[in-house]
């Protein structure tokens, strides 16, 4: 593959949806400018913005079972919720996220297989080996090329994903769910060197800094 996959993590409310764009709209405007760029970015070539769960169409019809409470109409059990994941991480490597990594695109991705192990695992308490093979299944191996773990306080973060409006399933779980998910991303930090930790407690424009610096040293190495 000659793209690169880069992916934001963490609890809600961390900020994800709106670095991303920030990122994505940096990344356009230098591939103009720099030559650093134009000798790793071809001219014509896309930067993708896409998340997990939801990134193709029938992605966004497991999003609608998975996070809108009123939808199923019964309790989502435990393991169903997990293979749901998986469903829709299989569905969005394949129809997407290879064929544009093949293209040699940068394709920004919001969640991938660690919010299945810090949910799914850490969060509910599912079988942490029985998950590392699901998601080899789902991805066929693929991993991320950087992870950004964007690390934000438990409480802030679900407050702001309060303050946005209509809050969904996974985020009406009670606190000590989503801080058995926080301990999760602090595990995965600690035994993995792709996840970079990035403070998400500041303003929206440092944090931003934040990750163009980690990122710009990354592009000179991978160009
Ligand atoms: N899930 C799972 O369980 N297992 C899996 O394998 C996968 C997912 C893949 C998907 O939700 C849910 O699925 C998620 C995990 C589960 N659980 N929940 N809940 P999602 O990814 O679509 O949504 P989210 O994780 O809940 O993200 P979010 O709440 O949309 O937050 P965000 O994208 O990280 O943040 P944001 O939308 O950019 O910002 C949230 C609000 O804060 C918004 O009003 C902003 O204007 C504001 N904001 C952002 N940055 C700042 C700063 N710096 N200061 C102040 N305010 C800010």
């Amino acid at each position: 593959m000659i793209g690169k996959l880069i992916v934001f993590e963490g609890v809600e409310g961390g900020g994800k949806t709106t670095q991303i764009q920030l990122l994505r709209n940096w990344l356009l405007e230098k591939k103009q400018s720099s030559k650093l760029f134009s000798k790793f970015i071809d001219i014509d070539l896309e930067v993708i913005v896409t998340r997990e769960p939801g990134g193709t169409k029938l992605g966004q019809a497991l999003r609608e079972l998975l996070l809108n409470t009123d939808i199923s109409g019964e309790q989502i059990q435990e393991k169903a919720e997990l293979l749901l994941y998986a469903a829709d991480r299989s569905q969005h490597i394949e129809k997407l996220v290879k064929p544009y990594l093949e293209k040699g695109a940068i394709v920004l991705c919001d969640r991938f297989t660690d919010s299945t192990i810090a949910y799914q695992g850490y969060g509910r308490g599912l079988d942490l080996d029985l998950i590392q093979k699901l998601n080899h299944i789902a991805t066929g191996g693929l991993k991320s090329d950087l992870t950004f773990w964007l690390d934000i306080d438990v409480k802030i973060g679900l407050t702001r994903a309060k303050n946005r409006g209509k809050i969904d399933r996974m985020e009406q779980a009670d606190i000590q769910f989503h801080q058995r998910v926080q301990q999760g991303y602090q595990e995965l930090a600690k035994n993995n060197p792709s996840i970079v930790r990035i403070d998400a407690n500041l303003t929206t424009d440092k944090i931003q800094e934040q990750i163009q610096e980690v990122l710009m040293k990354k592009l000179i190495e991978w160009a």
